[in-house]
């Protein structure tokens, strides 16, 4: 940590800066990301499995100085970076390009002490991007506060860690949910953790958690449905390590927690986070869960469901649900607009449509925008839509949200094809394959229903509600 943030300081990174890093989960991670925040910059732990158009908004919007990129990823983001405005530098964790750094040879010639930068408990401490259903990521600005804040009520609080815990979370440290589960969770009670770089595929999570024996395993809905979908994996591994399983990032549903339960003999623990709050707020409790249920407000939170006009609703009633927390970012970076909708006063906007029950238990309804939470991972309709529109077979189209067998949403599209194209079995595919070229793979459209007009109302808007409801 010491050594990173000194050698961001010979390369000219004064307090506030941003360090963009675009890193897999490991130890550069860690001590990039402590590194800066220690010498006052901001560092901005961005999706690695997003593609350069993405990565050139990142680098642009954020004004970073300095990006820190595991070679692996380097080919992605590679061709935009003559195009980044600010960028000065460019560090390597492994082999460099021409005119790149290298980490191992920066951090192996600086000075391994490092006085803490003056910062504030409100200065910036980090900032995470969050997608939304129109228009370019957000910039969420954290603030030194908000992680102890979520580290305390939380993971002391909620998961009772303390540093005799072990924690291994599948979802990467780039997110607001892996960063708080496997980096300062674990640092705020000196807890160990494993950091896991490679794909997080079911069989090598179950293999992960016998090798290096977490007490806590954090993953999404998505992964634990695929890991019962393996075979005898209660006979095959050993997962007696685990006191606690962690779900976040999608709701999970009721059935996933009981067959979980029933495999492993492990509780499910549910909670909701979003990254403008930084992490969970609303969560189960071990031995009081309600399956299907995302569980109760964590202590230091508020919550409050709310009707179109901002009353509150009777319980019972669905509304909008808003949250009242110290951990929630200061702002969106340059988006005052979007700031004023969502942080009012106090109170954040989450998007999320809830319903509480007599003891207290929130009950997720799906979202009060488009967007889809797929895999824990936003996809935006949108954007599915304007890249499937770029194919020449495509009149127009239209993407809603879908449950699959384990009652998980994934991305449907409906197709009206040009005049003259017929539909096919070789043109789904092709279509499938031509968002996952131009676009981050885990959005392409699990189904493709080819149709002949979508319905739409007087005013030629799609109504996607009709989509929604419609049976193949
Ligand atoms: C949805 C859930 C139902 C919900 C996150 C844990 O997911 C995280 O942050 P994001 O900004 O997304 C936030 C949105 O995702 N969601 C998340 N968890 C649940 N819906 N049940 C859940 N348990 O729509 C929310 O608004 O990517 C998760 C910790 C920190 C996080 N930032």
């Amino acid at each position: 940590m010491n050594r990173v943030g000194n050698a961001l300081g010979s390369l000219g990174v004064e307090m506030e800066n941003r360090v963009l890093l675009l890193l897999l989960d490991s130890p550069e991670f860690v001590a990039s990301f402590w590194g800066a925040i220690k010498l006052g910059a901001v560092p901005i732990p961005i999706n690695t499995m997003m593609r350069s158009q993405d990565y050139h908004y990142f680098l642009n919007d954020s004004r970073a100085k300095v990006l820190i990129a595991s070679k692996p990823l380097m080919a992605e983001i590679a061709p935009i970076l003559p195009y980044a405005k600010y960028l000065r530098h460019v560090i390597v964790a492994g082999e460099p390009g021409p005119g790149q750094l290298a980490f191992d040879d920066l951090v192996q010639s600086a000075s391994s002490k490092l006085k803490a930068a003056e910062t504030t408990a409100d200065d910036a401490a980090f900032w995470m991007y969050s997608s939304g259903s129109t228009g370019f990521p957000k910039g969420v600005v954290h603030l030194q506060h908000d992680m102890v804040y979520c580290a305390d009520l939380y993971a002391r609080g909620v998961l009772g860690m303390t540093e005799h815990d072990r924690t291994f979370s599948a979802a990467k440290l780039f997110f607001a949910y892996g960063l708080g589960n496997n980096l300062y969770f674990p640092f705020r009670v000196g807890a160990q953790c494993v950091l896991y770089p490679g794909r997080p595929l079911p069989e090598a999570m179950f293999e992960a958690i016998q090798r290096y024996r977490p007490t806590i395993f954090y993953g999404v809905p998505t992964l634990y449905a695929a890991m019962l979908a393996v075979k005898e994996a209660e006979a095959r591994y050993d997962l007696s390590s685990l006191r606690l399983c962690v779900s976040a990032g999608e709701a999970l549903p009721a059935e996933l927690f009981k067959r979980w339960q029933a495999r492993f003999g492990l509780e499910l623990l549910d909670g909701i986070g979003t990254t403008e709050i930084l992490h969970i707020f609303i969560s189960n409790r071990p031995g009081k869960i309600k399956p299907g249920s995302s569980g109760t407000t964590v202590p230091g939170y508020e919550a409050m469901i709310v009707d179109e006009t901002g009353q509150p609703v009777k319980p019972g009633e669905i509304g909008n649900l808003k949250i009242k927390g110290d951990s929630i970012g200061a702002a969106y970076w340059n988006q005052h607009e979007k700031t004023k909708q969502t942080i009012q006063g106090e109170w954040i906007q989450t998007g999320d449509k809830y319903y509480q029950d007599e003891q207290g238990y929130f009950w997720h309804c799906g979202r009060s925008d488009d967007m889809l939470k797929v895999g824990g991972i936003w996809v935006s309709p949108v954007e599915v839509e304007s890249t499937l529109f770029g194919h020449p077979a495509v009149l127009e189209v239209a993407v809603v949200g879908k449950e699959d067998a384990d009652g998980l949403v994934k991305p449907r599209a409906f197709v009206v094809l040009k005049e003259g194209v017929t539909s096919t079995s070789e043109l789904e595919a092709e279509l499938k394959a031509f968002v996952k070229d131009k676009i981050a793979p885990y959005k392409y459209p699990r189904w493709i229903e080819f149709v002949a007009e979508l319905p739409k109302t007087a005013t030629g808007k799609i109504q996607r509600f009709k989509l929604r409801q419609s049976e193949s």
